[in-house]
């Protein structure tokens, strides 16, 4: 089954002014479905197109070496604008705040507090060289923070990726995600996104991994 360009859970300009219109309008429609156009192209015909784009991550090594490249880098793309929109929403109205519950239980036993999560996730964000993710992930019972090249994730695994676990929270560093607002600051990208991250969709995440 091709891949398709997932419907945003929000408006194009709901995410103002945190991030702008234009930006979110050429993310998506532009950026995400050329991963998804040229993914399906790639994977056509393959036994790969049947698998869905989390089940494909994992077994990227197993994918043709002539195609490898194109795949890990568009599927890779398509898994991780798809998780980047769900874990964003309005701020106020889903986004922003703090998270609640065993989510935030856990970043506290993991990283000390939140403020000290918050400091080592934009940490790992800013210091990413060029293009990339940085993320929270859910690895052997506990949450980790890694950052990731080009559109790896980590599901491909430490060895293509460099970073393993279960994402349940990405951060996408690269220009084309702040650059039209922030021009070369990604500081001061990184810490308004804080105020648009959906946490209740990052504790589904979590749940589902459990
Ligand atoms: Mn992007």
């Amino acid at each position: 089954m091709a891949y398709a360009l997932p419907t945003l859970p929000y408006a194009l300009d709901a995410l103002q002014p945190f991030i702008d219109a234009k930006t979110m309008e050429i993310h998506s429609q532009k950026h995400h479905a050329a991963y998804v156009t040229n993914a399906n192209k790639a994977l056509e015909g393959t036994p790969w197109a049947a698998l869905p784009v989390e089940a494909l991550m994992p077994r990227l090594a197993e994918v043709p070496e002539d195609k490898r490249a194109v795949v890990r880098n568009n599927a890779g793309g398509h898994y991780n604008h798809s998780m980047f929109w769900q874990i964003m929403a309005p701020a106020g109205k889903g986004g922003g705040g703090a998270p609640t519950g065993a989510l935030a239980d856990l970043i506290a036993s993991s990283f000390g507090s939140f403020d000290q999560f918050k400091a080592q996730f934009a940490d790992a964000a800013t210091k990413r060289f060029g293009s990339g993710w940085a993320w929270l992930c859910m690895k052997n019972g506990k949450l980790e923070i890694c950052s990731t090249p080009n559109q790896d994730n980590p599901l491909m695994g430490q060895a293509i990726a460099g970073c393993g676990g279960t994402p349940i929270l990405g951060l996408d560093v690269w220009e084309h995600a702040y650059y039209l607002n922030y021009q070369n600051r990604r500081p001061d990208y990184i810490a308004a996104w804080w105020n648009v991250v959906n946490w209740g969709q990052v504790a589904k995440n979590l749940a589902g991994v459990r």
